[in-house]
């Protein structure tokens, strides 16, 4: 069973995402400052392939591990399996969710859907949790879409009342306590958190937000 608790503030990064700071430094403060759950992220121009990326994502693993936060892949399936991750994270144009289930039966596995549309194409039967946004507009995806508001987690968990469900797109610590009101499980964020100048404040204080 998914626990829902691990949605709550739920760290989003990559080598591009931190604007060329040492993504370990990073990911390790955001640690330190109590995230849930953190997702490598690898997109982008200039985002690392191949071995280049397995050797990041191995030490983030155990970055990660150490504490006691489950490492989630972004899109990656075959490097998800490769260095037995927690989970990974898909979007409407990735394999099939029903098939990565098959892959892999006992982790976690996130979908993004960003409206009433999506979700009719979804398989959410196969899910953990879903991801809804943008909520704000963003920075960080090119192609996220239109903001979708508040209206628009309210109008999701109205039509997932169980699914466990984190907000995503320019969230920031102000945000927080309006974007809980919806009743989703949490909030993911990227740039809020690794554009910070003090990250491990930062999360801290997102922490005292809930
Ligand atoms: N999916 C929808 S919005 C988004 C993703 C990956 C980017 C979120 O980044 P930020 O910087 O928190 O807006
Ligand atoms: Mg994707």
């Amino acid at each position: 069973m998914f626990n829902k608790e691990l949605l709550k503030l739920y760290f989003i990064c990559g080598t591009t995402t931190c604007l060329g700071k040492d993504l370990y430094t990073v990911v390790e403060d955001a640690l330190k400052g109590g995230i849930t759950l953190f997702q490598f992220r690898e997109k982008g121009k200039g985002a690392l392939e191949g071995k280049e990326k397995l050797e990041v994502a191995i030490k983030l693993k155990n970055l990660c591990k150490k504490y006691n936060v489950p490492f989630i892949v972004n899109d990656d399936i075959e490097l998800a399996l490769e260095i037995d991750a927690d989970g990974v994270h898909v979007g409407q144009d990735d394999l099939g969710v029903d098939e990565i289930r098959k892959l892999m039966p006992n982790k976690i596995i996130g979908l993004s859907i960003g409206n009433e549309e999506e979700l009719k194409q979804s398989k959410v039967e196969y899910v953990d949790y879903v991801g809804v946004g943008p909520v704000y507009v963003t920075q960080s995806k090119d192609d996220a879409g239109g903001a979708i508001g508040y209206e628009g987690l309210e109008l999701m968990r109205k039509l997932l009342p169980q699914m466990p469900l984190v907000a995503i797109g320019g969230i920031q610590t102000q945000h927080i306590k309006d974007v809980m009101k919806t009743n989703v499980d949490g909030v993911s964020i990227i740039s809020a958190i690794s554009y910070s100048d003090n990250i491990e404040k930062t999360v801290r204080e997102m922490n005292e937000q809930f």
